[in-house]
């Protein structure tokens, strides 16, 4: 049921009327559950949880969930790594505790344990500390596993392989993208935030030189702000990234969902990188539309991952994007730093390469981003700033 208001009732979201008339509907087709597309704030939460378990027509009491709720209980289904079980946690943790007083939960008052609590302690109160102190004991795990992480990026970055991060609507394919580009198992599969944990892999591109090529989490609408906090880590590894490739599904109002990717990457302050859109799912898609969405997004590379149509597309147009990322330079790399030349080979694209008694001249065109590295022996090219 939709109801259109200038803003949301604060007392029962719905307004009085409203909810009475979803309590009612779903009394007479014998729901079990409602399910708001909104986070509840912890007050409509209770309120429409009376208003619904005093409904006379409800046999039962009906169970009221809102999106971010749904949405939590999808990722802690979906958590495999001990990273992420944990970022999950705390999200559900942050989500609880404010909604502590009664909504969601069942507020056991223990007869016992008298002497045990200090006085005048109730379980609520109890409960709450429980909770709080388990999310500092969950932050500083997290905190180490994300020394672990800073530590792996560190080591990729030496590489000198730039970071091209997967983004993307939930469901988009992703996965199933990474997995036809370079050889990695990740797991693909019909359903909504399959992917959790990131998965880095390198592909080498056509013109010899290659990227690592990341698979994180996908969006969604209104994603819920916890998730965006517990799982502000994982999605570093997007903000990491010198490029993204934005994932999406065509064949499913490719627009919104460009729009609320672009809002979970506001989010995380990711919106300045460079993007690649690619409109996945083309095989669902008739001529009519493929020339709508071609007229729309003029710059977007079409794929079939599913059936790898289109990935040689999408990696010409990946190294197309690249080589603009680039910088062309002019290096003077001494006869001792051998290691140095090595590394212009394996990242960059060399231009031109002579040697004399200092050394070794080199024209090449090198990332932007790791520029730094080389910075001391460059001897021109472009203005610093
Ligand atoms: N028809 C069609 N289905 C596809 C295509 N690419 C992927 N799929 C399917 O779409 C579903 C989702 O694919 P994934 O690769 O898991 O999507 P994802 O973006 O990684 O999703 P999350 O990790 O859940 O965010 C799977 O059932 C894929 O088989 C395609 O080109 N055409
Ligand atoms: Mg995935």
């Amino acid at each position: 049921m939709v109801q259109r208001r200038d803003h949301p009732d604060g007392a029962t979201y719905l307004g009085k009327g409203k909810v009475r008339e979803v309590v009612e509907t779903a009394a007479a087709l014998d729901a079990d559950m409602l399910i708001f597309d909104d986070e509840l704030t912890p007050a409509q939460g209770r309120n429409l949880e009376e208003i619904a378990g005093v409904n006379p027509l409800a046999e039962r009491g009906l169970k009221i969930i809102d999106r971010t709720a749904l949405i939590l209980d999808i990722f802690a289904q979906h958590a495999r790594s001990a990273e992420g079980k944990l970022q999950v946690e705390l999200a559900q943790l942050n989500y609880r505790l404010p909604r502590l007083r009664g909504w969601g939960e069942v507020l056991s008052r223990l007869g016992g344990g008298i002497g045990t609590r200090g006085p005048g302690e109730t379980a609520l109160e109890a409960e709450r500390r429980a909770i709080l102190r388990r999310i500092q004991r969950v932050k500083k795990d997290l905190e180490d596993l994300e020394r672990t992480r800073k530590i792996k990026r560190k080591r990729r970055a030496k590489t000198g392989a730039p970071v091209v991060a997967l983004v993307g609507y939930t469901n988009a394919g992703k996965s199933t993208l990474l997995r036809g580009l370079t050889d990695a198992g990740v797991l693909v599969e019909d359903r909504l935030f399959s992917t959790l944990d990131p998965t880095t892999r390198k592909l080498d591109l056509p013109q010899g030189s290659s990227v690592l090529l990341t698979d994180t989490v996908g969006f969604v609408r209104k994603l819920p702000h916890e998730l965006v906090e517990a799982f502000r880590s994982t999605l570093e590894e997007v903000s990491q990234a010198a490029l993204l490739i934005h994932v999406v599904d065509a064949s499913r109002d490719p627009e919104r969902q460009i729009g609320a990717v672009n809002g979970v990457l506001k989010e995380i302050e990711a919106t300045d990188k460079p993007a690649l859109i690619v409109l996945n799912k083309v095989d669902l898609l008739s001529e009519v539309e493929m020339d709508k969405l071609r007229g729309r997004y003029p710059e977007a590379v079409f794929t079939a991952a599913e059936s790898a149509r289109g990935l040689d597309d999408l990696l010409d147009a990946l190294s197309d994007h690249l080589s603009r990322l680039r910088v062309e330079v002019r290096l003077e790399i001494p006869f001792q730093r051998g290691d140095l030349v090595a590394r212009v080979h394996e990242t960059g694209e060399v231009v031109s390469e002579t040697y004399d008694s200092t050394g070794t001249q080199m024209v090449a065109r090198i990332a932007r981003q790791s520029l730094t590295e080389f910075q001391e022996f460059v001897s021109s090219g472009p203005d610093p700033t």
